[in-house]
């Protein structure tokens, strides 16, 4: 067995899984893609090296204090990995879908990616920078992206919940919010660009009533 092979492989198989991993933790849809094509190809070269390290000048000699270690560096990842499968960590949350499906509400609430927003010396970014919305009223937003020069920016929830990938000059992107809470957000290119939206309930008689009044008529 040649160690260094054999290492060098193991290194490739952990850095790609970790790679893989982290890509589907939704940590940004923006870099997904191109992470992952690279985890992979890390993941599938370490597979490919890994029985030449091992069989290289005939097959490995082991001992048992070798196997008790092999066996339990194995248990403690699958360990791992059925407790982040149970609690649905990273990419397991795949598994637990991403919650309600939540259709659009009656008023939407327009938020501008104002001109210069990619200058970080520049203040106002998302205009207005700090929103809070009513479930069923206003609880769909939408970011137009109001540069004058070809800039295209993202609205990413910092826990990632949601992710607009990269959106040009002229161009819009929508999320309903199906829950109570507070939402920061931030631009993945321009960290310095950060908003946030509050999204509150109320009674249904009183959203009828404020839809009612407003004399907006609701679809469902
Ligand atoms: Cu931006």
């Amino acid at each position: 067995m040649d160690k260094t092979i054999t290492w060098i492989s193991l290194l490739l198989i952990v850095t790609g899984v970790a790679g893989v991993f982290l890509t589907y933790s939704g940590v940004s849809k923006t870099f997904e893609h191109g992470m992952n094509a690279v985890s992979a190809l890390l993941l599938l070269m370490g597979v490919l090296m890994l029985p030449g390290g091992l069989l290289r000048g005939g097959p490995p000699k082991v001992s048992v204090k070798q196997v008790v270690i092999v066996g339990i560096v194995v248990f403690t990842v699958s360990a791992a990995l059925a407790g982040a499968a149970v609690v649905g960590y990273g990419p397991f949350r795949l598994l637990y879908g991403t919650g309600p499906a939540v259709g659009e509400s009656p008023i939407k609430v327009f938020v501008s990616i104002v001109p210069g927003s990619w200058d970080p010396r520049q203040t106002e970014n998302y205009v207005p920078k700090d929103i809070k919305v009513v479930l069923a009223i206003n609880h769909t937003v939408v970011w137009s992206n109001d540069e004058d020069l070809d800039v295209a920016h993202t609205v990413t929830h910092d826990g990632g919940l949601f992710d607009s990938g990269l959106f040009g000059k002229g161009e819009t992107y929508k999320y309903s919010f199906a829950r109570e809470g507070l939402y920061t957000y931030h631009c993945v290119p321009h960290p310095w660009m950060r908003g946030s939206v509050e999204v509150v309930s109320i009674p249904p008689e009183q959203v009828n009533e404020i839809l009612r009044r407003l004399n907006v008529t609701t679809t469902s």
